[in-house]
Order: structure tokens, then C-alpha cells, then sequence
């Protein structure tokens, strides 16, 4: 018995500016997340690694050799964000676009041909040529290409996430703050969406927007920029976030027919007990905000029709769950460590899975329930847009491959419209604050001498990608792993 995914099913890899294209010459570029990583602040608190994004796998250089790595393992489908500091290094604000406010709200921006001409005059066309050489190559092997926008870092005419997090968001361009930043960001939105459309298959407008507001003025303590804390911050960039969307939404759909989705990484919220229903109900509700916010026009409880409508599809990134139990204090729940994301990095869970490097517990049977909820809420199709594990010694990773594409067959057999799967990721790259220690990649990079080297789980991989099917070798890796 095999189990068969549909021929039409796509297996894809994925690249992120920062985290994939630096590290051979004429690849490099500025953005906020350089200036954060170069911090000797941050260093010194211990808040980034201190490995620089220049010292990357070389993707802008080597994209032909990795396009045909990823093909060589069944990959027919990729998706590449295109890099706003590299299009845009110098600031766009001097373009004039008819802005509709209401209050505070952006719920208008017009972009026409004019602004796409002055647009194209400001624009890197160096890095839009490369781009284009990029998407064409993986077009032409055959290829689906899904085109993001937004993948964390923002140029620095609009983001100096050292000067906010010392002077206070008044005084330094401050990013998500900053309402500006949707006006600019539709501007961008337009201006690749007229110029690459013809290469591409599907759009986004942004990688996880919950993540960048979260980690940027809440968890102050994962490293990500601006590291200012402050709840009201928090909310506005939530805000902004939310319209930026909208706003890029209308600016792609202006030269193109595609697709355009957002994409949030959605954990399977698991309650403790029984009366923990509750608090896990609440945590994901608030977990799919964007999703919300795009598809419903809901958000922080107002239903705004400028917001409405504008989600084609939905990208999930899953990862793990969170268990919570209940808490009396807002916002109702409390994430429990030991379970999901809380975990020793290289232990066992208090349900005895299997732990990452980064101490993300191995749950693949939450795939399948976010997915099913996903579905029923949204009825668009989905892509896996992320999924994978940081595991240097590929001791868990070929187990954690089988078991959550076993669970994307289930939501297929239960007709939910999933239409592939990106794993999170074809190479080793920079993870973040966290740099090159933490490994996702099929193949393991040699960042000094930039060589790949196939990981076992990249050949269990191709078994599957290359046929469109869990042989049945793999079979006894389905289920999910358990270490007690
Ligand atoms: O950590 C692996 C990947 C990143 O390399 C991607 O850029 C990013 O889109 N990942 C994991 C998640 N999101 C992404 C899940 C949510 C999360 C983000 C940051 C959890 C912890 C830190």
C-alpha cells in the first residue's frame, strides 16, 4: 500500500533575502534587520548571535545550482520573497499617491501608471533584473512561483530599529509604527506586482504579521527589532500591519489576475484539561488575526469593509502547538512550557515527543488540525507555506517529514483543498537573531566554502516529492514519533 498525494500536489522550498541570499560578492544589501544583526548592544546583551546575514548560503549567486538541487529532489514549486531594501534602498516618500484616511484608518491608496513611472526611475533594476533571472529559471524547470513581499526586513529610510528602541519610536523612522510605512508598501506592492507578474503563479503580501508585532514589542527577548516593549506599540503595528495588507492587496491586483494571499504561522492550540477548552479557543482566535482581518474584514472586534475580502488563499506555517491552561488575567490564557515552542532544546516533551534544536516539540497530528480549521473557517485553498524542523544532526528530521505530510494526506482525504507543501527548508540559512546555529536545511551548507551536502531526510524527502506518494517503506513513519 502506498498512500498517493494528487498529481496536481506541489512539494516546494522557499527563499528569504536575509536568511538565504547573502555570502558570496555582489549579493549584499541594507536593511533594518543588518543594522539590528551588526548591533554590538545586541551582542554584547546576547539578544542576536552575532553572525552576520553577509555570511549567508549565497543564494543570489547560486540559485541556479540550488533550483536544480531542489528539482533533483521533487520539487515543483517554490516560493521567493522579493526584497523591498533591494528595490527600493532609497525612500519613495516624494512619489505623490492620493492617500483616503478615515480618523487614523488608510483605507485608500491610489497608485496609477504615473507613479509606476517615477516608481521605475527610483527602483534597483540591478535587483529587479536578478529577480526576474531568478523566478525565469525556476519557471522554466517546470516550477510553480509564489511571490512574497514581505519577509520581515524593511529598508532603512523606513526602519533604524537601534534609534527606536533608544530614543522611542518619535524620534527614529520607527517601521510598523509609523503609518506611512502602508503608503510606501502599497507603492512597492504595485510596482513588483507590474513588473513580475508574468512570472508568477500566486502572490503574498506578508509573512507572518502576528510575529513581526509579537516579537517586536512584546517578546522583547527573541531578538527581533525593534525590541521595544510596549503593549501600545504592539497594537498599532498590529494595526498598520493589517492595512498594509489591504492596501498591497489592491495595489497587486492592480496589474495582476493572481492569487494573493497572507500568510501566519497558526500552532494547534491544545488545552491541559477539559476546562482548559476555553483558553485554547481564545489563543487560537487571536492567533489567525490576519486571516480575520483579510477575509472577514474583522478586526479588534470592528468589521471594516476596506479591510474585507482580500485573502484568495491561505499560507500556513506550522510548526508545533501550544498547550494552555486557563488564566484569569487577559487575555485568558497561559502557554505552558515543556509542550510546543517551550521545550528543551534537544529534549523530550512532557509527552514524551522528541524536541528540536530550538526546543519546538515534534506534534505533526496539529498539521492536520489546523488545516481542518483553517478549511471550515476560510473554505480557500491552502498552502503549506512552512514546515520543518532545526535538527543539525538529522536525528528526528526524516520521522518529522513522513508524519506531517502523513497528516497533510489525511486533510486531502478529507477533501480539505490543500494544494502543497513548502519545507521550511531546501538549505541551512540564517535563522534570525539565532544565526547559522540553528539548521532546517534538507541539505547542510559548509558556510565557508558554501558547498551542500545531502542530509538522509533530503533522499527520504525525494522518495515522496518524486512520485507524489508515502511509499510504503516509509509507512512505519507516519505516525507521530515518541520518545516514551
Ligand atoms: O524558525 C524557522 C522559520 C524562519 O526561519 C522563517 O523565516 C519564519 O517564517 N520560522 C518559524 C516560524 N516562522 C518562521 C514559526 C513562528 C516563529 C517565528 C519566530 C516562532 C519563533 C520565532
Amino acid at each position: 500500500m502506498t498512500l498517493k498525494f494528487n498529481k496536481s500536489f506541489k512539494f516546494g522550498f522557499s527563499t528569504v533575502g536575509v536568511q538565504h541570499e547573502m555570502g558570496l560578492p555582489g549579493s549584499e544589501f541594507v536593511s533594518d534587520w543588518t543594522i539590528w544583526l551588526h548591533d554590538a548592544e545586541n551582542m554584547a546583551a546576547g539578544l542576536v548571535s552575532g553572525d552576520a546575514p553577509e555570511n549567508g548560503p549565497g543564494y543570489w549567486n547560486l540559485f541556479q545550482e540550488d533550483n536544480t538541487r531542489a528539482v533533483s529532489i521533487g520539487m515543483d514549486a517554490a516560493w521567493f520573497t522579493v526584497e523591498w531594501a533591494r528595490i527600493f534602498p532609497k525612500p519613495t516618500f516624494d512619489i505623490e499617491v492620493a492617500v483616503e484616511r478615515s480618523g487614523e484608518d488608510i483605507r485608500n491608496v491610489s497608485i496609477d501608471r504615473e507613479c509606476i513611472e517615477r516608481l521605475s526611475k527610483l527602483a534597483n533594476k540591478e535587483a529587479l533584473k536578478h529577480y526576474r533571472e531568478i523566478l525565469e529559471d525556476w519557471k522554466n524547470r517546470g516550477g510553480l512561483v509564489v511571490a512574497n513581499l514581505f519577509h520581515w526586513s524593511i529598508p532603512p529610510w523606513l526602519h533604524d530599529p537601534i534609534k527606536v528602541r533608544k530614543l522611542g519610536p518619535d524620534r527614529a523612522p520607527s517601521g510598523w509604527l509609523d503609518s506611512r510605512i502602508i503608503v510606501e508598501f502599497s507603492k512597492f506592492a504595485a510596482f513588483v506586482s507590474h513588473e513580475l507578474d508574468d512570472l508568477v503563479d500566486a502572490w503574498y503580501t506578508m509573512n507572518e504579521p502576528e510575529v513581526v508585532a509579537s516579537l517586536g514589542y512584546l517578546s522583547v527577548g527573541s531578538g527581533f527589532p525593534p525590541g521595544y516593549l510596549d503593549f501600545k506599540s504592539y497594537e498599532l503595528a498590529r494595526k498598520h500591519l493589517a492595512e498594509a495588507h489591504a492596501r498591497a492587496y489592491d495595489a497587486v491586483k492592480l496589474f495582476s489576475k493572481k492569487p494573493v494571499g497572507i500568510v501566519e504561522s497558526v500552532a494547534d492550540w491544545v488545552p491541559l484539561k477539559e476546562e482548559d477548552a476555553e483558553a485554547a479557543e481564545k489563543g487560537f482566535e487571536h492567533n489567525v488575526w490576519p486571516f480575520e482581518a483579510a477575509f472577514k474584514g474583522v478586526f479588534n472586534g470592528l468589521e471594516r469593509e476596506d479591510l474585507k475580502g482580500r485573502l484568495d488563499w491561505v499560507g500556513l506555517n506550522y510548526y508545533t502547538r501550544n498547550t494552555v491552561g486557563r488564566d484569569e488575567a487577559p487575555p485568558g490564557y497561559t502557554t505552558l512550557s515543556n509542550y510546543g515552542y517551550g521545550c528543551t532544546p534537544g529534549g523530550v516533551s512532557k509527552e514524551g515527543r522528541p524536541c528540536s534544536d530550538f526546543g519546538w516539540e515534534v506534534y505533526p497530528e496539529g498539521l492536520y488540525n489546523v488545516l481542518e480549521k483553517l478549511w471550515k473557517r476560510y473554505g480557500v485553498p491552502i498552502y503549506v507555506t512552512e514546515n520543518g524542523i532545526a535538527d543539525a544532526t538529522d536525528r528526528l528530521r526524516p520521522h518529522f517529514i513522513v508524519s506531517h505530510l502523513y497528516q497533510v494526506y489525511r486533510a486531502l482525504e478529507k477533501g480539505i483543498d490543500v494544494r502543497g507543501y513548502f519545507h521550511w527548508n531546501l538549505t541551512d540559512n540564517l535563522e534570525w537573531a539565532r544565526g547559522y546555529s540553528m539548521r532546517f536545511g534538507l541539505f547542510h551548507v559548509d558556510f565557508k566554502t558554501k558547498r551542500r551536502y545531502a542530509r538522509p531526510s533530503a533522499l527520504v524527502f525525494r522518495e515522496i516529492a518524486k512520485n507524489k506518494e508515502i511509499p510504503e517503506h516509509l509507512l512505519h513513519l507516519t505516525e507521530p514519533p515518541r520518545v516514551y
